[in-house]
């Protein structure tokens, strides 16, 4: 699977005098953003900032196959850009069919080409097109869950204590979540760390608890997840036992 790109714009360094110098902090964190990095792994520029690292993919796989209603067997994964999320979500092996919504022809190149080094191609049924076009096939389909990592509107987000998620661009949360709402009670959003809690929380329904989780790497928080409609984790399933 070593396959040479030969477009502009998709990238297979293989040396760190190969990297752009404003990304040379992620070269080195190549193994903790791919574990198979050496095996092949095609990258635009922009995914090294957008894609989320494998431990953390595979973690937030597990949450959602852990605690998803057991009768939805679809999962869609809204903005697959280069594939992190699409390639855990199938090798969870918790889905019936996985679907991966790319806009971007070199971004979708390289997950399809991602997905054939973990092995998961052929389990994932791949879409070209925005995502908010390309969901309305899922239109009156009740088995779907939406696993949507959207674009932040580049790095600076971290320059706020709080990150102001009516702000976000190009779609902010209300977008987001209204646009996959309609499509499915169960979504899951992955966010900047920093993301305003409170206004997550408006969010949550007739009294019901939204579940927030962080995803930390050596301790160090890189993103949280945030899980609209009936999830149930194991913790929460104990309380409620215990309650009973
Ligand atoms: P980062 O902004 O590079 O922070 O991204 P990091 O590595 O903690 O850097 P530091 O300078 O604070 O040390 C952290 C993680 O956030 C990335 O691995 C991605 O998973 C995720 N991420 C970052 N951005 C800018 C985006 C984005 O625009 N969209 C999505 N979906 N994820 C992003």
């Amino acid at each position: 699977m070593s396959a040479t790109p030969d477009e502009k714009g998709i990238h297979q360094w293989r040396h760190v005098d190969q990297f752009p110098e404003q990304l040379k902090k992620y070269w080195f964190q190549r193994f903790k953003i791919w574990e198979q990095y050496d095996r092949g792994i095609w990258m635009t520029e922009d995914a090294w900032f957008g894609v989320t690292p494998e431990p953390i993919a595979n973690k937030i796989a597990a949450h959602i196959a852990e605690s998803a209603p057991k009768e939805k067997t679809v999962i869609v994964d809204a903005f697959a850009g280069v594939g992190g999320n699409a390639i855990a979500l199938a090798r969870s092996g918790r889905w019936e069919r996985v679907f991966a919504i790319e806009k971007d022809p070199k971004t979708m190149k390289c997950a399809k080409h991602n997905a054939e080094i973990y092995g998961v191609s052929s389990k994932i049924f791949w879409l070209d097109g925005d995502c908010f076009d390309a969901i309305n096939r899922f239109a009156g389909n009740k088995n779907v869950v939406i696993f949507a990592s959207p674009p932040w509107g580049g790095t600076e987000y971290g320059e706020d204590n709080i990150f102001d998620l009516t702000k976000m661009q190009p779609y902010n949360l209300e977008k987001l979540y209204k646009s996959f709402n309609k499509y499915s009670n169960e979504v899951v959003l992955y966010l900047p760390r920093n993301s305003d809690l409170n206004q997550i929380a408006r969010y949550a329904q007739d009294g019901k608890k939204l579940e927030v989780a962080h995803y930390a790497i050596m301790g160090a928080s890189k993103a949280l997840c945030v899980y609209f409609g009936d999830f149930r984790f194991e913790e929460e399933e104990q309380e409620q036992e215990k309650e009973s």
